[in-house]
């Protein structure tokens, strides 16, 4: 795998592909960085970035993982102090996951984020961007029904963290696009570079195939899920017998796979009894898609074999926070 594909699999998108290819021409000391609102424990759409932050180590990137601790409360999200407790586990759940200690930077936003030169700065963007434009921005990431002056300041602080951080690419789920879009457009108006960006796509809701996962309204998967936990959440999961169900429906069973399990296990095995036909091994992501779709694997035994992964892979931060309780 070169460097381009590397740094760009299992994107939903990349602003720009022209931009990004510049970076993988000479990809070592390149900076690229995931922000995070801390929260107490990881759940599945932290680790996908969190994938994307391993691969671009591969590639020889520096990482850099911003624990936005005065975002967290713009958003609020608790008290200074709640939110700096949660940062620290959250920290150690990535350690525990796989991010490289030597090779990833863990900054806390408040360190750089009360300066000077930072606070006039954000004022030059709050006067080059509207109270729409800045709500629109918001409209994926905000707690609660109203927008916030605080809530308003908070994507405007985003854009100048990457400025600030020195990082070359942003990387985010799809729900920070409309930030980072308004990143490129203001940060040049004060005199800095437009980021390269790149999303990661949103994983349905695992029990109806809808829209996506979320913490807070469905069902979701954590470090904190126990294996029995995660067994009964997969079993329970929507999988079709394809991966394209009608309608707006995803497979969530088959995301996972491609976005959590492929990336990270080299072989993927079905284990099946031999009268069933015996075990299913796979390379490539591709491979089973294909054999959920012709009905050659069946997806009962795909779920039993996602839990065993997906269970191995929170197993470490799962044994992390035990430790710190
Ligand atoms: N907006 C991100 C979230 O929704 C958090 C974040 C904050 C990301 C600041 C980057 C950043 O610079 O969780």
């Amino acid at each position: 795998m070169d460097a381009y594909e590397r740094i760009t699999r299992n994107a939903a998108e990349v602003v720009t592909e022209e931009e990004v290819e510049a970076l993988a021409e000479d990809p070592d000391g390149k900076r690229a960085y995931v922000g995070y609102e801390p929260s107490g424990v990881l759940h599945i759409g932290h680790l996908l970035t969190a994938n994307k932050l391993i691969d671009l180590q591969e590639a020889g990137f520096e990482v850099v993982v911003l624990l936005a601790d005065v975002h967290a409360y713009l958003n609020d999200k608790g008290t200074f102090e709640e939110i700096r407790e949660t940062a620290e586990r959250m920290k150690e759940q990535f350690l525990a996951y796989g991010l490289d200690e030597d090779a990833t930077e863990f900054r806390y936003g408040s360190e750089f984020e009360n300066d000077e030169d930072y606070v006039l700065d954000l004022h030059e963007l709050e006067r080059e961007t509207s109270i729409s434009r800045a709500e629109r921005a918001m409209s994926e990431i905000k707690s609660g029904d109203t927008v916030r002056v605080s809530q308003a300041v908070y994507p405007l602080m985003q854009a100048l963290d990457i400025e600030y951080l020195d990082v070359d690419l942003a990387i985010g789920g799809m729900e920070q696009r409309k930030v980072h879009m308004l990143a490129r457009d203001v940060l040049p108006k004060a005199g800095h570079d437009a980021p390269t960006c790149l999303h990661t796509p949103l994983i349905a809701d695992l029990s109806t195939g809808e829209g996506k996962m979320s913490s807070s309204t469905g069902i979701s998967i954590s470090m904190e899920d126990s294996t029995e936990d995660i067994a009964e959440k997969v079993n329970d999961a929507f999988c079709p017998p394809t991966a394209n169900p009608d309608g707006d429906l995803e497979n969530p069973v088959l995301q996972i796979f491609e976005y959590h399990v492929f990336p990270r296990v080299e072989d993927v095995v079905v284990e099946r009894p031999d009268e069933y036909g015996g075990d299913l091994r796979y390379e490539r992501y591709a491979a089973l898609e294909a054999d959920l779709d012709s009905g050659e694997l069946h997806p009962q035994d795909a779920k039993t074999a996602l839990a065993g992964y997906l269970d191995d892979l929170i197993a470490p931060g799962r044994e992390r926070l035990r430790e710190l309780r």
